[in-house]
């Protein structure tokens, strides 16, 4: 996080992390499709010949948000990648370095789920290894590739959500659906995180529901902070997540 509150400027840093070929890459490219060109930067990615993300995909958001009471300032949010294949452990922990938030994207399909548990298991690693500034990193948890067969149930995914300390949302990657969503609630925890220092709320005069709903009606986004609770699985996102005091 860098803030910057005489320039009314904050800029955030999300990853995305995940199993090999989850569709990091594929949320990624998902907001920048949804996004204006004026509020997105060039993606960035660095890929072999077979589309495997080789560093990291990197795509700048900027924009300016307005404020009910206070004047409006400038966010960009850098949306980080990191490379899946398990030999790039050391590239997953670099780019998780100044992180404000992660998403998890997990695989839904069956045959993925040990995958996905020792991927979850290496994040909660390097984010440990990292000290205080992985101690409490919001996460939001996104099962992905709803569209395929053979994956874990609804459910299950319900069960796992009541369970999880994260927020749980499903997506189709491929066709966007869920990307938003998943982005917007790491939005709002992040913002609430920042604000219990008391960092967001005296600057910009905005709660992270607030913060959340003045992005989206920036951007030109049809959905607001209730429809992102209402989007997640077993409603694990909302007040259980601190999203309001
Ligand atoms: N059916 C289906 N395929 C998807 C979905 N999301 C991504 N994919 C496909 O899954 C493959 C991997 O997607 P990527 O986004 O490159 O995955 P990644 O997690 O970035 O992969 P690495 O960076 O190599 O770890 C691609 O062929 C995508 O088109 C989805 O929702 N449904
Ligand atoms: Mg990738």
């Amino acid at each position: 996080m860098n803030l910057n509150a005489a320039a009314r400027e904050l800029s955030l840093k999300f990853v995305y992390c995940g199993p090999p070929l989850s569709g990091k890459t594929t949320n990624v490219k998902g907001l920048h499709h949804a996004l204006a060109p004026g509020h997105r930067g060039r993606l960035m990615s660095l890929d072999t010949a077979d589309d495997r993300t080789l560093f990291f995909d990197m795509l700048p958001v900027a924009l300016t948000v307005p404020s009910p009471s206070h004047a409006p300032f400038s966010l960009r949010v850098r949306l980080f990648s990191v490379p899946g294949q398990l030999v790039h452990a050391t590239t997953r922990k670099v780019v998780l370095q100044g992180a404000d938030g992660v998403v998890f994207v997990a695989d839904s399909r069956l045959e993925e789920t040990q995958a996905n548990a020792q991927s979850f298991a290496e994040l909660r690693q390097h984010l440990a290894e990292l000290g205080p500034a992985g101690r409490g990193l919001p996460i939001v948890m996104q099962f992905n590739k709803r569209d395929l067969s053979e994956i874990r149930e609804d459910d299950e995914l319900e069960l796992l959500a009541r369970d999880s300390q994260e927020p749980v949302f499903r997506a189709v990657a491929i066709r966007g659906e869920g990307v938003r969503e998943t982005f917007l609630s790491l939005l709002a925890l992040v913002w609430a995180r920042l604000d219990r220092r008391g960092q967001l709320s005296e600057p910009f005069g905005l709660d992270a529901p607030g913060a959340v709903n003045a992005v989206t009606r920036a951007l030109g986004w049809s959905i607001d902070i209730d429809a992102c609770a209402a989007a997640s699985v077993a409603h694990s996102f909302g007040l259980a997540n601190g999203v309001e005091p």
